[in-house]
Protein backbone atom coordinates (compact mmCIF):
# COMPACT_ATOMS: atom_id res chain seq x y z
CA UNK A 1 0.00 0.00 0.00
CA UNK A 2 1.22 3.73 -0.28
CA UNK A 3 1.01 6.16 2.24
CA UNK A 4 0.01 9.68 1.19
CA UNK A 5 1.07 12.78 3.40
CA UNK A 6 -1.61 14.47 3.64
CA UNK A 7 -0.84 18.48 4.51
CA UNK A 8 -3.30 19.87 7.60
CA UNK A 9 -3.45 22.28 10.06
CA UNK A 10 -3.76 22.30 14.07
CA UNK A 11 -7.42 22.31 15.38
CA UNK A 12 -7.95 23.95 19.09
CA UNK A 13 -8.93 22.17 21.89
CA UNK A 14 -7.66 18.58 21.68
CA UNK A 15 -6.95 18.35 25.26
CA UNK A 16 -7.76 14.95 26.85
CA UNK A 17 -9.34 15.42 30.15
CA UNK A 18 -10.13 12.94 32.81
CA UNK A 19 -10.67 9.83 30.29
CA UNK A 20 -9.73 10.58 26.94
CA UNK A 21 -10.69 13.45 24.18
CA UNK A 22 -14.46 13.93 24.52
CA UNK A 23 -16.46 15.92 21.99
CA UNK A 24 -19.50 16.43 20.37
CA UNK A 25 -19.68 13.79 17.74
CA UNK A 26 -20.38 16.35 14.47
CA UNK A 27 -16.83 18.02 16.28
CA UNK A 28 -15.02 14.54 15.73
CA UNK A 29 -16.67 13.99 12.11
CA UNK A 30 -15.62 17.26 10.98
CA UNK A 31 -12.53 17.28 8.38
CA UNK A 32 -8.89 15.62 9.87
CA UNK A 33 -10.45 16.43 13.51
CA UNK A 34 -9.74 12.60 14.27
CA UNK A 35 -7.10 11.94 12.15
CA UNK A 36 -5.36 14.77 13.39
CA UNK A 37 -5.78 13.44 17.01
CA UNK A 38 -4.75 10.01 15.96
CA UNK A 39 -1.49 11.48 14.09
CA UNK A 40 -0.64 13.12 17.18
CA UNK A 41 -1.07 10.17 19.48
CA UNK A 42 1.72 8.55 16.89
CA UNK A 43 3.93 11.63 17.09
CA UNK A 44 3.82 11.52 20.70
CA UNK A 45 4.87 7.50 20.82
CA UNK A 46 7.52 8.12 18.31
CA UNK A 47 9.77 5.71 17.28
CA UNK A 48 8.67 3.74 19.86
CA UNK A 49 4.83 2.10 18.28
CA UNK A 50 6.80 1.27 15.44
CA UNK A 51 6.24 -2.46 13.77
CA UNK A 52 3.99 -3.30 17.15
CA UNK A 53 0.22 -4.35 17.39
CA UNK A 54 -2.09 -2.80 18.85
CA UNK A 55 -6.14 -3.05 19.93
CA UNK A 56 -8.92 -1.11 18.39
CA UNK A 57 -12.47 -1.41 19.60
CA UNK A 58 -15.29 1.17 21.38
CA UNK A 59 -18.65 0.93 22.65
CA UNK A 60 -21.04 0.20 19.79
CA UNK A 61 -21.99 3.98 19.76
CA UNK A 62 -22.67 6.40 16.23
CA UNK A 63 -19.20 7.02 14.49
CA UNK A 64 -17.29 4.26 15.74
CA UNK A 65 -17.51 2.13 12.54
CA UNK A 66 -16.59 5.14 10.38
CA UNK A 67 -13.87 6.00 12.95
CA UNK A 68 -11.74 2.50 12.70
CA UNK A 69 -11.42 2.90 9.02
CA UNK A 70 -9.75 6.44 9.92
CA UNK A 71 -8.05 4.98 12.32
CA UNK A 72 -6.82 2.15 10.88
CA UNK A 73 -5.32 3.98 7.68
CA UNK A 74 -3.12 6.51 10.08
CA UNK A 75 -1.58 3.50 12.36
CA UNK A 76 -0.81 1.69 9.10
CA UNK A 77 0.64 5.11 7.72
CA UNK A 78 2.75 5.75 10.74
CA UNK A 79 4.14 1.80 10.80
CA UNK A 80 2.15 0.12 13.00
CA UNK A 81 2.35 -3.85 12.26
CA UNK A 82 -0.95 -4.93 12.78
CA UNK A 83 -4.19 -4.02 14.48
CA UNK A 84 -6.69 -6.19 16.39
CA UNK A 85 -10.04 -4.88 16.16
CA UNK A 86 -13.26 -6.34 18.04
CA UNK A 87 -16.20 -7.57 15.49
CA UNK A 88 -18.24 -4.75 15.23
CA UNK A 89 -15.71 -2.29 16.12
CA UNK A 90 -17.05 -3.46 19.71
CA UNK A 91 -14.44 -3.66 23.24
CA UNK A 92 -15.64 -2.83 26.49
CA UNK A 93 -13.01 -0.62 28.22
CA UNK A 94 -12.17 -3.68 30.83
CA UNK A 95 -11.99 -6.00 27.66
CA UNK A 96 -9.69 -3.93 25.79
CA UNK A 97 -7.32 -3.62 28.47
CA UNK A 98 -7.92 -7.79 29.38
CA UNK A 99 -6.96 -7.79 25.24
CA UNK A 100 -3.64 -5.57 25.87
CA UNK A 101 -2.65 -7.63 28.55
CA UNK A 102 -3.21 -11.06 27.56
CA UNK A 103 -2.32 -10.69 23.91
CA UNK A 104 1.03 -8.46 24.88
CA UNK A 105 -0.07 -5.80 22.87
CA UNK A 106 1.93 -2.61 22.33
CA UNK A 107 -1.06 -0.20 23.71
CA UNK A 108 -5.25 -0.13 22.69
CA UNK A 109 -7.58 2.75 21.54
CA UNK A 110 -10.64 2.40 22.95
CA UNK A 111 -13.64 4.77 20.92
CA UNK A 112 -15.95 5.93 23.51
CA UNK A 113 -17.64 8.71 25.32
CA UNK A 114 -18.50 6.37 28.00
CA UNK A 115 -21.80 6.89 29.67
CA UNK A 116 -22.24 10.37 28.05
CA UNK A 117 -25.13 9.80 25.52
CA UNK A 118 -24.30 8.79 21.44
CA UNK A 119 -25.58 9.76 18.10
CA UNK A 120 -24.85 12.29 15.37
CA UNK A 121 -25.86 15.20 17.74
CA UNK A 122 -24.44 13.78 20.92
CA UNK A 123 -21.10 12.94 22.05
CA UNK A 124 -18.28 10.78 21.05
CA UNK A 125 -14.76 10.26 22.62
CA UNK A 126 -11.20 8.25 22.67
CA UNK A 127 -8.73 6.72 24.59
CA UNK A 128 -5.47 5.65 24.44
CA UNK A 129 -4.65 2.59 27.17
CA UNK A 130 -0.80 1.40 27.41
CA UNK A 131 1.18 -2.02 27.47
CA UNK A 132 -0.08 -2.85 30.98
CA UNK A 133 -3.76 -2.20 30.31
CA UNK A 134 -4.24 1.35 31.59
CA UNK A 135 -4.66 5.01 30.58
CA UNK A 136 -2.21 6.83 29.04
CA UNK A 137 -0.40 8.47 31.83
CA UNK A 138 -0.59 12.65 32.00
CA UNK A 139 2.87 12.83 30.29
CA UNK A 140 1.72 11.20 27.21
CA UNK A 141 -1.16 12.56 26.86
CA UNK A 142 -0.19 16.02 27.76
CA UNK A 143 2.77 15.37 24.84
CA UNK A 144 -0.61 14.02 22.29
CA UNK A 145 -1.64 17.65 23.21
CA UNK A 146 1.26 19.11 22.44
CA UNK A 147 1.43 17.35 19.07
CA UNK A 148 -2.25 18.45 17.82
CA UNK A 149 -0.97 22.23 18.14
CA UNK A 150 1.66 22.13 15.99
CA UNK A 151 0.62 19.22 13.42
CA UNK A 152 0.81 19.63 9.60
CA UNK A 153 1.33 16.65 8.05
CA UNK A 154 -1.14 13.26 8.32
CA UNK A 155 0.34 10.03 7.10
CA UNK A 156 -2.21 8.24 5.93
CA UNK A 157 -2.43 5.00 4.23
CA UNK A 158 -4.48 3.96 0.88
CA UNK A 159 -6.19 0.98 2.51
CA UNK A 160 -9.53 -0.53 1.03
CA UNK A 161 -12.83 -0.56 3.76
CA UNK A 162 -11.83 -4.01 6.28
CA UNK A 163 -15.43 -5.74 6.89
CA UNK A 164 -15.54 -5.46 10.48
CA UNK A 165 -18.47 -8.33 10.45
CA UNK A 166 -16.42 -11.18 10.25
CA UNK A 167 -13.60 -12.11 12.17
CA UNK A 168 -10.45 -13.08 10.83
CA UNK A 169 -7.33 -11.63 9.47
CA UNK A 170 -6.97 -9.36 6.30
CA UNK A 171 -3.33 -7.87 4.78
CA UNK A 172 -2.28 -5.53 3.30
CA UNK A 173 1.41 -6.02 2.44
CA UNK A 174 2.94 -5.80 5.74
CA UNK A 175 0.34 -4.30 7.48
CA UNK A 176 -2.48 -6.34 8.82
CA UNK A 177 -6.01 -6.34 10.63
CA UNK A 178 -7.20 -9.02 12.59
CA UNK A 179 -10.62 -8.79 13.57
CA UNK A 180 -11.66 -10.64 17.16
CA UNK A 181 -14.18 -11.98 19.21
CA UNK A 182 -14.58 -9.25 21.82
CA UNK A 183 -15.30 -12.10 24.61
CA UNK A 184 -12.87 -14.25 24.28
CA UNK A 185 -9.60 -12.63 26.23
CA UNK A 186 -11.89 -10.94 28.77
CA UNK A 187 -13.79 -14.33 29.34
CA UNK A 188 -10.39 -15.56 30.07
CA UNK A 189 -9.56 -12.95 32.42
CA UNK A 190 -12.80 -13.03 34.30
CA UNK A 191 -12.43 -17.03 34.61
CA UNK A 192 -9.01 -16.67 36.22
CA UNK A 193 -10.40 -14.37 38.94
CA UNK A 194 -14.14 -16.31 39.49
CA UNK A 195 -15.34 -19.55 40.44
CA UNK A 196 -16.99 -20.34 37.75
CA UNK A 197 -18.82 -23.17 38.61
CA UNK A 198 -19.92 -21.93 41.79
CA UNK A 199 -20.81 -19.19 40.43
CA UNK A 200 -22.97 -20.76 38.08
CA UNK A 201 -24.48 -23.00 41.00
CA UNK A 202 -25.40 -20.12 42.60
CA UNK A 203 -27.33 -18.11 39.64
CA UNK A 204 -29.15 -21.78 38.93
CA UNK A 205 -30.67 -22.21 42.21
CA UNK A 206 -34.45 -21.41 41.67
CA UNK A 207 -34.29 -19.22 45.00
CA UNK A 208 -32.10 -16.72 42.81
CA UNK A 209 -32.72 -14.16 40.83
CA UNK A 210 -30.53 -11.58 38.74
CA UNK A 211 -31.53 -8.93 36.29
CA UNK A 212 -28.59 -7.04 34.43
CA UNK A 213 -29.60 -3.79 32.37
CA UNK A 214 -26.99 -3.32 29.89
CA UNK A 215 -28.97 0.19 29.29
CA UNK A 216 -28.16 -0.93 25.33
CA UNK A 217 -24.79 -0.32 25.49
CA UNK A 218 -21.91 -2.24 25.28
CA UNK A 219 -22.50 -4.47 27.89
CA UNK A 220 -25.40 -5.83 25.82
CA UNK A 221 -22.94 -7.43 23.46
CA UNK A 222 -21.30 -9.19 26.85
CA UNK A 223 -23.98 -9.81 29.13
CA UNK A 224 -25.73 -12.78 27.30
CA UNK A 225 -22.85 -14.89 26.37
CA UNK A 226 -21.64 -14.21 30.42
CA UNK A 227 -24.45 -14.40 32.55
CA UNK A 228 -26.59 -16.80 30.39
CA UNK A 229 -24.16 -18.57 27.94
CA UNK A 230 -21.56 -19.08 30.98
CA UNK A 231 -23.11 -19.26 34.12
CA UNK A 232 -26.66 -20.70 32.98
CA UNK A 233 -28.97 -17.47 34.19
CA UNK A 234 -32.17 -17.31 32.41
CA UNK A 235 -32.23 -15.05 29.10
CA UNK A 236 -34.93 -12.73 30.81
CA UNK A 237 -32.21 -12.13 32.78
CA UNK A 238 -30.79 -9.09 30.39
CA UNK A 239 -32.79 -6.14 29.89
CA UNK A 240 -31.91 -3.35 27.17
CA UNK A 241 -29.43 -6.42 25.84
CA UNK A 242 -28.79 -4.96 21.99
CA UNK A 243 -26.26 -2.13 21.85
CA UNK A 244 -27.56 0.44 19.92
CA UNK A 245 -25.52 3.79 17.85
CA UNK A 246 -28.01 5.60 20.22
CA UNK A 247 -28.21 3.88 23.21
CA UNK A 248 -31.51 3.33 22.45
CA UNK A 249 -31.71 7.49 22.81
CA UNK A 250 -31.20 6.67 26.62
CA UNK A 251 -28.10 7.90 29.23
CA UNK A 252 -26.24 5.41 29.83
CA UNK A 253 -25.38 5.94 33.16
CA UNK A 254 -26.22 3.20 35.35
CA UNK A 255 -27.35 5.26 38.18
CA UNK A 256 -30.46 5.67 40.19
CA UNK A 257 -31.55 8.76 37.54
CA UNK A 258 -30.76 6.98 34.39
CA UNK A 259 -31.46 3.40 34.82
CA UNK A 260 -35.26 3.64 36.04
CA UNK A 261 -36.48 0.90 34.37
CA UNK A 262 -34.33 -1.16 36.84
CA UNK A 263 -35.01 0.99 39.96
CA UNK A 264 -38.30 0.57 39.40
CA UNK A 265 -38.13 -2.99 38.77
CA UNK A 266 -35.74 -3.02 42.09
CA UNK A 267 -38.96 -1.86 44.27
CA UNK A 268 -41.53 -3.76 42.85
CA UNK A 269 -42.71 -6.71 44.45
CA UNK A 270 -41.18 -9.03 41.61
CA UNK A 271 -37.67 -7.15 42.29
CA UNK A 272 -35.00 -10.35 42.02
CA UNK A 273 -32.47 -10.51 44.60
CA UNK A 274 -29.70 -9.10 42.29
CA UNK A 275 -30.18 -5.88 40.28
CA UNK A 276 -26.94 -4.42 38.23
CA UNK A 277 -26.43 -2.07 35.26
CA UNK A 278 -23.43 -1.51 33.80
CA UNK A 279 -22.86 2.08 31.41
CA UNK A 280 -21.70 3.05 27.79
CA UNK A 281 -18.89 1.68 27.39
CA UNK A 282 -18.91 -1.21 30.36
CA UNK A 283 -16.85 0.44 32.93
CA UNK A 284 -19.23 1.72 34.96
CA UNK A 285 -21.50 -0.44 37.25
CA UNK A 286 -24.66 -0.30 39.51
CA UNK A 287 -25.63 -2.66 42.51
CA UNK A 288 -29.25 -3.36 43.58
CA UNK A 289 -30.67 -5.35 46.07
CA UNK A 290 -34.32 -5.75 46.33
CA UNK A 291 -35.55 -2.49 47.76
CA UNK A 292 -32.02 -1.23 48.08
CA UNK A 293 -29.25 0.60 46.68
CA UNK A 294 -25.70 -0.22 47.44
CA UNK A 295 -24.01 3.34 47.29
CA UNK A 296 -20.40 2.89 44.88
CA UNK A 297 -18.31 3.66 47.72
CA UNK A 298 -19.91 1.20 50.12
CA UNK A 299 -20.15 -1.34 47.06
CA UNK A 300 -15.94 -0.83 47.28
CA UNK A 301 -15.87 -1.40 50.89
CA UNK A 302 -18.10 -4.34 50.75
CA UNK A 303 -16.15 -6.11 47.85
CA UNK A 304 -12.63 -5.64 49.81
CA UNK A 305 -13.83 -7.02 52.67
CA UNK A 306 -15.29 -9.92 51.58
CA UNK A 307 -12.90 -10.54 48.70
CA UNK A 308 -10.60 -13.04 50.15
CA UNK A 309 -13.01 -15.41 51.69
CA UNK A 310 -15.30 -15.08 48.64
CA UNK A 311 -13.42 -14.87 45.80
CA UNK A 312 -10.45 -16.99 44.92
CA UNK A 313 -8.17 -14.44 43.20
CA UNK A 314 -7.51 -12.96 46.23
CA UNK A 315 -7.30 -15.84 48.85
CA UNK A 316 -4.29 -14.98 49.66
CA UNK A 317 -5.37 -11.52 51.00
CA UNK A 318 -5.78 -8.55 49.07
CA UNK A 319 -2.42 -6.50 48.62
CA UNK A 320 -3.48 -3.38 49.42
CA UNK A 321 -6.62 -0.34 48.24
CA UNK A 322 -7.28 2.71 47.01
CA UNK A 323 -9.71 4.76 46.30
CA UNK A 324 -10.36 8.30 44.20
CA UNK A 325 -10.10 11.08 46.55
CA UNK A 326 -13.83 12.20 46.53
CA UNK A 327 -14.80 8.59 47.19
CA UNK A 328 -16.39 7.87 51.03
CA UNK A 329 -14.41 7.21 53.40
CA UNK A 330 -15.73 3.46 53.71
CA UNK A 331 -12.84 1.40 52.07
CA UNK A 332 -10.49 3.40 54.77
CA UNK A 333 -12.32 1.71 57.76
CA UNK A 334 -11.81 -1.67 55.56
CA UNK A 335 -8.45 -1.19 54.92
CA UNK A 336 -7.09 0.45 58.64
CA UNK A 337 -9.19 -3.29 60.24
CA UNK A 338 -7.72 -5.47 57.97
CA UNK A 339 -4.60 -3.80 57.90
CA UNK A 340 -3.76 -3.17 54.31
CA UNK A 341 -2.13 -0.60 52.54
CA UNK A 342 -4.34 2.48 51.66
CA UNK A 343 -4.14 4.91 48.98
CA UNK A 344 -5.90 8.16 47.92
CA UNK A 345 -5.83 9.12 44.89
CA UNK A 346 -7.10 11.69 42.29
CA UNK A 347 -10.30 11.46 40.13
CA UNK A 348 -9.65 9.01 37.46
CA UNK A 349 -8.18 5.34 36.68
CA UNK A 350 -5.50 6.07 35.54
CA UNK A 351 -3.49 6.53 38.74
CA UNK A 352 -4.73 3.38 40.49
CA UNK A 353 -2.54 1.65 37.38
CA UNK A 354 0.96 2.26 39.13
CA UNK A 355 -0.33 1.18 42.25
CA UNK A 356 -0.81 -2.06 40.74
CA UNK A 357 1.98 -2.41 38.60
CA UNK A 358 4.06 -2.40 41.77
CA UNK A 359 2.35 -4.91 43.39
CA UNK A 360 0.46 -2.19 45.71
CA UNK A 361 -3.10 -2.08 45.12
CA UNK A 362 -5.86 -5.46 44.57
CA UNK A 363 -9.40 -3.45 44.59
CA UNK A 364 -9.95 0.23 43.91
CA UNK A 365 -13.01 1.87 43.08
CA UNK A 366 -14.41 6.05 42.96
CA UNK A 367 -17.79 7.02 43.69
CA UNK A 368 -18.77 7.70 40.26
CA UNK A 369 -20.02 3.77 39.84
CA UNK A 370 -16.53 2.74 39.29
CA UNK A 371 -15.01 -0.54 40.72
CA UNK A 372 -12.42 -2.95 39.68
CA UNK A 373 -9.44 -4.83 40.77
CA UNK A 374 -5.50 -5.80 39.74
CA UNK A 375 -6.76 -8.49 36.85
CA UNK A 376 -7.05 -5.18 34.64
CA UNK A 377 -6.37 -1.67 34.46
CA UNK A 378 -9.56 -0.50 34.02
CA UNK A 379 -12.62 0.06 36.14
CA UNK A 380 -14.80 -3.12 35.62
CA UNK A 381 -18.47 -3.54 35.20
CA UNK A 382 -19.38 -6.96 34.63
CA UNK A 383 -16.02 -7.88 37.77
CA UNK A 384 -18.20 -5.81 39.48
CA UNK A 385 -21.43 -7.50 39.18
CA UNK A 386 -19.61 -11.13 39.34
CA UNK A 387 -17.62 -9.95 42.55
CA UNK A 388 -21.44 -9.54 44.09
CA UNK A 389 -22.73 -13.07 42.60
CA UNK A 390 -19.73 -14.47 44.15
CA UNK A 391 -20.30 -13.00 47.80
CA UNK A 392 -23.98 -13.64 47.90
CA UNK A 393 -23.12 -17.07 46.68
CA UNK A 394 -20.35 -17.15 49.38
CA UNK A 395 -22.94 -15.83 52.07
CA UNK A 396 -25.29 -18.61 51.41
CA UNK A 397 -23.49 -21.54 50.61
CA UNK A 398 -25.13 -23.03 54.26
CA UNK A 399 -28.99 -21.29 53.09
CA UNK A 400 -30.64 -24.52 51.48
CA UNK A 401 -33.30 -24.23 49.03
CA UNK A 402 -36.56 -22.38 50.15
CA UNK A 403 -34.83 -20.71 53.37
CA UNK A 404 -34.27 -17.38 53.50
CA UNK A 405 -31.73 -16.16 51.44
CA UNK A 406 -29.25 -13.42 52.73
CA UNK A 407 -29.77 -10.43 50.66
CA UNK A 408 -27.67 -7.55 49.38
CA UNK A 409 -29.47 -5.37 52.00
CA UNK A 410 -28.21 -7.62 54.84
CA UNK A 411 -24.75 -7.97 53.81
CA UNK A 412 -24.34 -4.26 53.54
CA UNK A 413 -26.26 -3.62 56.98
CA UNK A 414 -24.19 -6.46 58.28
CA UNK A 415 -20.85 -4.53 56.85
CA UNK A 416 -22.23 -1.07 59.04
CA UNK A 417 -22.58 -3.09 62.01
CA UNK A 418 -18.72 -3.80 61.52
CA UNK A 419 -17.09 -1.02 60.40
CA UNK A 420 -20.37 2.13 60.71
CA UNK A 421 -21.90 4.23 57.85
CA UNK A 422 -20.42 6.73 55.75
CA UNK A 423 -23.68 8.92 55.03
CA UNK A 424 -22.49 9.90 50.96
CA UNK A 425 -24.16 12.43 48.10
CA UNK A 426 -22.96 14.22 44.91
CA UNK A 427 -24.19 16.78 43.77
CA UNK A 428 -23.79 17.82 40.05
CA UNK A 429 -24.33 20.92 38.34
CA UNK A 430 -23.99 20.52 34.54
CA UNK A 431 -23.94 23.26 32.02
CA UNK A 432 -22.31 25.86 34.10
CA UNK A 433 -20.76 28.75 32.80
CA UNK A 434 -16.91 28.07 32.55
CA UNK A 435 -16.24 31.53 34.05
CA UNK A 436 -17.94 31.04 36.57
CA UNK A 437 -17.62 27.60 37.37
CA UNK A 438 -13.66 29.11 37.65
CA UNK A 439 -14.52 32.07 39.59
CA UNK A 440 -15.98 29.59 42.30
CA UNK A 441 -13.00 27.33 42.56
CA UNK A 442 -10.85 30.86 42.84
CA UNK A 443 -13.59 32.00 45.60
CA UNK A 444 -12.90 28.58 47.09
CA UNK A 445 -8.89 28.49 47.32
CA UNK A 446 -9.29 31.88 48.76
CA UNK A 447 -11.41 30.37 52.10
CA UNK A 448 -8.95 27.73 51.91
CA UNK A 449 -5.99 30.09 52.44
CA UNK A 450 -7.47 32.14 55.10
CA UNK A 451 -9.08 29.16 57.46
CA UNK A 452 -7.50 27.41 59.80
CA UNK A 453 -7.58 24.46 62.01
CA UNK A 454 -10.65 24.42 64.56
CA UNK A 455 -12.94 27.05 63.03
CA UNK A 456 -16.18 26.55 63.14
CA UNK A 457 -18.04 26.10 59.80
CA UNK A 458 -21.81 25.40 60.28
CA UNK A 459 -22.14 22.81 62.68
CA UNK A 460 -18.48 21.12 61.91
CA UNK A 461 -15.16 22.03 62.78
CA UNK A 462 -12.46 22.23 60.75
CA UNK A 463 -9.27 20.06 60.79
CA UNK A 464 -7.57 20.66 57.32
CA UNK A 465 -8.77 22.24 53.86
CA UNK A 466 -6.65 21.81 50.56
CA UNK A 467 -6.75 21.68 46.71
CA UNK A 468 -5.93 17.80 46.88
CA UNK A 469 -2.27 17.57 45.49
CA UNK A 470 -1.24 13.61 44.70
CA UNK A 471 2.31 12.61 44.46
CA UNK A 472 2.57 9.24 42.91
CA UNK A 473 4.21 6.98 45.01
CA UNK A 474 5.82 4.94 42.51
CA UNK A 475 7.40 7.41 39.67
CA UNK A 476 6.74 10.27 41.91
CA UNK A 477 4.64 12.12 39.46
CA UNK A 478 2.79 15.23 40.77
CA UNK A 479 -1.24 16.15 39.89
CA UNK A 480 -2.36 19.32 41.80
CA UNK A 481 -5.37 20.86 42.35
CA UNK A 482 -7.31 17.94 41.84
CA UNK A 483 -10.03 19.05 44.27
CA UNK A 484 -10.74 22.03 47.06
CA UNK A 485 -11.71 19.29 50.20
CA UNK A 486 -12.55 20.74 53.86
CA UNK A 487 -12.18 17.50 56.09
CA UNK A 488 -13.74 18.54 59.56
CA UNK A 489 -12.37 16.89 63.38
CA UNK A 490 -15.46 13.94 63.41
CA UNK A 491 -13.98 12.94 59.74
CA UNK A 492 -16.71 14.83 57.51
CA UNK A 493 -15.90 16.30 54.42
CA UNK A 494 -17.07 18.74 51.87
CA UNK A 495 -15.09 18.32 48.08
CA UNK A 496 -15.65 20.82 45.24
CA UNK A 497 -14.01 19.82 41.66
CA UNK A 498 -14.58 20.50 37.99
CA UNK A 499 -15.17 17.69 35.78
CA UNK A 500 -13.30 16.59 33.01
CA UNK A 501 -15.15 14.72 30.78
CA UNK A 502 -17.63 16.99 29.65
CA UNK A 503 -18.34 18.00 26.08
CA UNK A 504 -18.69 21.41 26.54
CA UNK A 505 -19.02 24.11 29.39
CA UNK A 506 -18.56 23.06 32.86
CA UNK A 507 -19.83 20.80 35.27
CA UNK A 508 -19.17 21.28 39.13
CA UNK A 509 -18.84 18.66 41.33
CA UNK A 510 -20.20 18.89 45.03
CA UNK A 511 -19.47 15.69 47.06
CA UNK A 512 -20.30 15.18 51.14
CA UNK A 513 -20.53 13.36 53.56
CA UNK A 514 -20.62 12.26 57.02
CA UNK A 515 -20.09 9.35 59.63
CA UNK A 516 -21.65 7.70 61.96
CA UNK A 517 -21.13 4.23 64.17
CA UNK A 518 -24.58 4.98 65.99
CA UNK A 519 -26.67 0.91 64.61
CA UNK A 520 -30.15 2.87 65.28
CA UNK A 521 -28.85 5.52 62.81
CA UNK A 522 -27.92 3.02 59.62
CA UNK A 523 -31.45 3.24 57.66
CA UNK A 524 -31.58 6.83 57.78
CA UNK A 525 -31.75 8.55 54.22
CA UNK A 526 -28.84 10.20 53.29
CA UNK A 527 -30.05 13.24 51.83
CA UNK A 528 -31.84 13.76 55.53
CA UNK A 529 -28.65 13.20 57.35
CA UNK A 530 -26.31 15.44 55.31
CA UNK A 531 -28.83 18.50 54.93
CA UNK A 532 -27.31 20.59 57.43
CA UNK A 533 -23.66 19.53 55.51
CA UNK A 534 -25.10 20.61 52.10
CA UNK A 535 -26.00 23.71 53.81
CA UNK A 536 -22.54 24.58 54.79
CA UNK A 537 -21.40 23.55 51.35
CA UNK A 538 -23.39 25.99 49.85
CA UNK A 539 -22.60 28.61 52.11
CA UNK A 540 -19.33 28.58 51.85
CA UNK A 541 -18.98 28.23 48.42
CA UNK A 542 -21.14 30.71 47.31
CA UNK A 543 -22.36 28.38 44.51
CA UNK A 544 -25.99 29.99 44.11
CA UNK A 545 -24.16 33.06 44.03
CA UNK A 546 -21.56 32.39 41.23
CA UNK A 547 -23.49 29.92 39.36
CA UNK A 548 -26.90 30.97 39.58
CA UNK A 549 -28.49 27.38 39.93
CA UNK A 550 -30.40 26.71 43.17
CA UNK A 551 -30.65 23.09 42.65
CA UNK A 552 -28.07 20.43 41.41
CA UNK A 553 -28.92 18.93 37.78
CA UNK A 554 -28.10 15.43 39.41
CA UNK A 555 -28.09 13.63 42.84
CA UNK A 556 -26.36 10.62 43.19
C1 LIG B 1 -16.00 11.20 35.85
C2 LIG B 1 -15.98 10.59 37.22
C3 LIG B 1 -14.67 9.87 37.45
C4 LIG B 1 -14.47 8.81 36.34
C5 LIG B 1 -14.56 9.48 34.98
C6 LIG B 1 -14.47 8.50 33.84
O1 LIG B 1 -14.96 12.15 35.75
O2 LIG B 1 -16.20 11.57 38.22
O3 LIG B 1 -14.68 9.28 38.72
O4 LIG B 1 -13.21 8.20 36.47
O5 LIG B 1 -15.80 10.18 34.87
O6 LIG B 1 -15.46 7.53 33.94
P1 LIG B 1 -15.20 13.72 35.91
O7 LIG B 1 -13.88 14.37 35.64
O8 LIG B 1 -16.29 14.10 34.96
O9 LIG B 1 -15.67 13.92 37.32
V1 LIG B 1 -16.06 6.84 32.53
O10 LIG B 1 -17.06 5.62 32.94
O11 LIG B 1 -16.54 8.16 31.75
O12 LIG B 1 -14.66 6.29 31.68
CO1 LIG C 1 -17.41 4.37 31.35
Amino acid sequence: FTVKSVPTKPIEGQKTGTSGLRKKTKVFTSENYLANWIQSLFNALGEEAVGKTIGLGGDGRYFNKEAVQTILRVAAGNGIAKVVVGKDAIMATPAMSALIRRRSLYGGLIMSASHNPGGPDEDWGIKFNYSAGEPAPEKITDKIFGFTESILELKLAELADVDLSKVGTTRFGSFEVEVVDYTTEYFDTLKEVFDFPALRAFMTRPDFSLVFDAMHAVTGAYANPLFVGELGGKPDSIRNGVPLEDFGGGHPDPNLTYAHDLVELMWSDAAPVLGAASDGDGDRNMVLGSHFFVTPSDSVAVIAANAQAAIPYFKDGLKGVARSMPTSGALDRVAQKLGLQFFETPTGWKFFGNLMDADKCSICGEESFGTGADHVREKDGMWAVLAWLSILAHKNKDVPEGGKLVSVKDIVMDHWKQFGRNFYSRYDYEGVESEQANKMVQHLEGVIASSSKGQKFGDYVLETADNFSYTDPIDGSVAKGQGVRFVFQDGSRIIFRLSGTGSAGATIRLYIETYTDDASKFELDAQEVLKSIIGTALEVSKLQEFTGRDKPTVIT
